[in-house]
């Protein structure tokens, strides 16, 4: 990336390639030096020392393992032996600082240890909590000030389609959630797993100010707004969102001017306030009344149960999800259902456009509450409700159980349940839960369950978890063994 180190040979204390030490020796490659496997007086510049690995022995292995490494005479080399916190240093200021303030003295054990210990107090070594997976997160973090600002910056980045970005920032959160100390400099941020330098020099920057200044600079740029006022269209992503801003348009009446716009992006377009809105628990529930009611008309054994953040306690949501099914239904049974339903909502007023119908086992929809109905929300007027992003999930029975996996979430939440079935040789999705059989070179994949929500978690060895308490967010979460 830079050449800080160009010409300059490092031998690295512990010689190894894993851990911090990689991520070390990395950081030293990436700015022009290479990295020596032994010893030599004439080729080696510096001496790269882990001073929380080694000094917390003894001086006197660090000058056995220097030997064994090539070095003969300790009190006649020129070659500086430093702590690495000089090379952490040198690229956090991008200036080749002096090594005189982390020189280790090997000749002076007693002057050593006083450095030594000077340097542990300054930059003690963050903590990772090894007894969480990943995407699980230490309670009370210390570093929740950067969580938040870290996440925000990952915001702006899946604003503007850097999906390479976001995924950087997911790590480094990741990491940054499971230390147990607080995170202050750039040289304690760097060794974090998934911590590269320019995350480390935001986490140090935050720590200080409390504050990030690309973050804002981001949230005034004219093109994030612009990509975040398209990308709220909906049926509109980061390619569309980009070739619309390099063409020049700069408002949605712009956009609505445009010849090709997709059937989709137009309801967008005339619902752009309403879908970019949250809609109330409150008005979610009547939703969910009104079209049990409406499915009664069509078929009494049908159920429609409201999946996602509502069914995860969510006081607002984005859309509603209708996870859609009925006692021993096929996907096809429940497709005559659905295309009954639709015709008794149509006429009823509730549905208002249809976004997608191509997909066979879902319908996307906008919908609206029929004055009567829309009045059981807020107790006044005689109006039609506003229109809201409602889908039809339909569900087999029997998948019933892996399918309210699914469709809850939190998506943190699935991730560790699909991490935790990989682990036990199993695979989980939306269908079921299967057991990866070995035939030979073969690979098969064996229904264990499907039905059984709860069975489910239980052959995964998790502990049952409430809707509610699938908020990785807000509550901690408890494992099995
Ligand atoms: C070295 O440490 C001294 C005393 O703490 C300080 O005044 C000086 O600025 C430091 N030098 C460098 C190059 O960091
Ligand atoms: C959109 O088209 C209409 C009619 O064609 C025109 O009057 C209007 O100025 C256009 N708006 C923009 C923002 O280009
Ligand atoms: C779920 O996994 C099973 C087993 O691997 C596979 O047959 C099925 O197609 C998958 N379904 C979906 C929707 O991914
Ligand atoms: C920015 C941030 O959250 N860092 C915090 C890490 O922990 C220390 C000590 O609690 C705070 O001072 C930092 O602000």
């Amino acid at each position: 990336m830079t050449s800080l180190f160009l010409g300059l040979k490092f031998l690295f204390i512990p010689n190894s390639k894993a851990g911090v030490s990689k991520i070390r020796q990395k950081l030293a490659v990436d700015h022009g030096a290479q990295i020596c496997s032994a010893f030599g007086e004439t080729s080696t510049t510096h001496v790269l020392v882990d001073t929380k690995v080694v000094l917390t022995a003894n001086t006197e292995a660090l000058i056995r393992t220097l030997k064994k490494l090539g070095l003969r005479d300790i009190a006649k080399t020129n070659v500086p032996v430093v702590g690495q916190e000089w090379l952490v240093q040198c690229v956090s200021k991008s200036e080749l600082l002096p090594t005189a303030n982390y020189t280790i003295d090997l000749a002076r054990p007693s002057a050593k240890k006083r450095k030594v210990s000077s340097l542990r107090k300054a930059e003690s070594r963050p903590i990772v909590d090894t007894t969480l997976e990943p995407g699980e997160k230490v309670l009370d973090s210390p570093n929740q000030t950067s969580v938040d600002v870290l996440n925000e910056m990952a915001e702006q980045h899946r604003i503007n389609g850097e999906a390479y970005k976001v995924k950087a920032y997911r790590n480094a959160i990741d990491t940054l959630q499971r230390v147990s100390t607080p995170v202050t400099s750039y040289s304690q941020a760097i060794q974090l797993e998934g911590v590269g330098p320019a995350i480390a020099k935001k986490i140090e920057e935050i720590s200080r100010t409390h504050h990030l200044r690309q973050l804002d600079v981001s949230k005034g740029s004219r093109h994030t707004q612009l990509m975040k006022l398209f990308k709220g269209i909906y049926g509109v992503g980061t390619v569309i969102a980009k070739k619309w801003i390099d063409e020049g348009m700069t408002s949605l009446d712009d956009i609505k001017n445009r010849t090709d716009l997709t059937d989709a992006q137009r309801l967008g377009l005339q619902y752009y306030d309403e879908w970019n809105e949250r809609i109330p628990r409150s008005e979610c529930t009547i939703h969910a009344e009104y079209v049990q009611y409406m499915l009664n008309r069509v078929d009494p054994l049908i159920e429609a149960t409201i999946g996602g953040s509502y069914r995860r306690g969510a006081k607002t949501c984005g859309d509603i999800d209708f996870i859609v099914t009925k006692p021993d239904a096929t996907m096809e049974a429940l497709q005559a259902d659905m295309d009954n339903l639709i015709d008794t909502i149509k006429q009823a007023g509730y549905l208002q456009c249809i976004l997608h119908h191509h997909v066979k086992n879902k319908l996307l929809t906008g919908c609206s509450l029929p004055p009567l109905w829309n009045k059981k929300v807020d107790g006044q007027g005689e109006e039609w409700g506003k229109c809201r992003r409602v889908d039809f999930l339909l569900v087999p029975w029997k998948e019933l159980g892996a399918a309210m996996i699914y469709f809850t979430g939190d998506d943190e939440f699935n991730k560790k349940l699909r991490y935790r079935a990989q682990k036990h040789g199993m695979v989980l999705n939306g269908t079921g839960l299967y057991k990866i059989v070995r035939d030979g070179s073969k690979e098969r994949h064996e229904l264990v369950e499907s039905f059984d929500e709860k069975k489910i978690m239980s052959l995964l060895n998790v502990k049952w978890h409430e809707p509610e308490q699938r908020n990785t967010g807000v509550f901690d979460i408890a494992w099995n063994g």
